[in-house]
């Protein structure tokens, strides 16, 4: 028979598995790459070091809620890879729940996809946000009643900015603009690498990313205008990485400290209208996944986990 939970703010399951993602302390290593899907997932963890080579089996466990992690090691260091999905909530079961289950230091790196909002990153560059807000659907706009008139004309609302971890970011960008240099030069088809600019993270991909959908009432026809005025360094626009660097401001335990950072590959140019090519993909997500591991990697951590738990017993 199966033992009933019993702690309903934090809830875990009787091997004290967290409730969602279902790792328990062990399964996740002080440094996370996390992405939204597990096809990319899977293809990272390819470069993990086999179990030939580190007499370890490479632990793999997708939770009920379609989380997938994946931890081994990464040229000798503990690297945990996890697929979380799409938009803000997943993000945040996967940064409580990853957070409740790895103690120290959690260094955290975003590889995603987005939309650009500049010309300067087309289909196939690589944007690495030194920080991002959040644009939320207002949802009492729609209502009959508003419970806050007030904001009645407001149908999407900002949030502040959050700022990347600047180390992190700083090691991801050298990282990457050296892996990417040689394939940039080569076929043209993909970069370039832009820095240095803020992430928008819409809660829908549609509505609140300033998509025109005829069906839904949504008035966003002047949304991108307006984020442009709001923040015209706005470079991207997605679903999950303003959120990671939001949650990593607001971790409040000095000993658990969450440094995040985050790179997107850009699919959608939301300027000219036009979609990346999968041959673009092909080249791009594999030399951009496996310099996320080689940054990861780099970054300085000083009270890493033990050899514990599932992986390092
Ligand atoms: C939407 O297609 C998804 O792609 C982006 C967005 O943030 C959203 O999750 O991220 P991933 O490529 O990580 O899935
Ligand atoms: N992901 C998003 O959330 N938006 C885009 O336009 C492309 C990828």
């Amino acid at each position: 028979m199966k033992e009933s939970i019993s702690n309903a703010n934090f809830p875990r399951d009787a091997e004290d598995r967290v409730y969602h993602i279902s790792v328990k302390t062990g399964d996740v290593a002080n440094r996370v790459l996390t992405v939204g899907d597990h096809v990319r997932a899977r293809r990272i963890a390819k470069h993990l070091d086999s179990e030939e080579e580190t007499g370890h089996p490479i632990f793999e466990k997708q939770s009920q809620r379609g989380f997938l992690t994946i931890t081994g090691r990464y040229k000798g260091v503990p690297v945990s890879i996890m697929a979380i999905g799409m938009g803000n909530c997943m993000m945040d079961f996967f940064v409580r729940e990853t957070r409740a289950s790895v103690d120290g230091t959690l260094a955290i790196i975003r590889f995603g996809s987005c939309g650009s909002l500049t010309t300067e990153a087309p289909p196939g560059a690589v944007v690495v946000p030194a920080g991002g807000y959040c644009i939320r659907r207002n949802i009492d706009y729609f209502a009959d009643e508003p419970i806050h008139p007030e904001i009645k004309d407001h149908a999407y609302l900002f949030s502040g900015v959050f700022k990347a971890d600047d180390e992190i970011t700083d090691i991801l960008s050298s990282t990457l603009n050296e892996a990417l240099a040689p394939v940039v030069a080569e076929t043209h088809k993909v970069g370039p690498v832009l820095t240095g600019g803020l992430n928008a993270d819409g809660c829908s991909f549609y509505s609140s990313q300033g998509r025109q959908d005829e069906v839904f009432w949504d008035d966003n026809k002047d949304l991108v205008e307006e984020i442009h005025t709001k923040y015209p360094n706005t470079h991207s626009i997605e679903m999950e990485t303003s959120m990671l660097f939001h949650l990593a401001r607001c971790a409040r335990d000095p000993t658990k400290p969450i440094k995040a950072a985050g790179c997107m590959q850009v699919f959608a140019d939301r300027v000219n209208n036009a979609f990346i090519h999968p041959d673009q993909v092909d080249i791009l997500e594999p030399i951009v996944g496996q310099a996320c591991l080689d940054a990861l990697i780099k970054i300085p951590i000083e009270n890493e986990m033990e050899a514990v738990g599932t992986v390092w017993e």
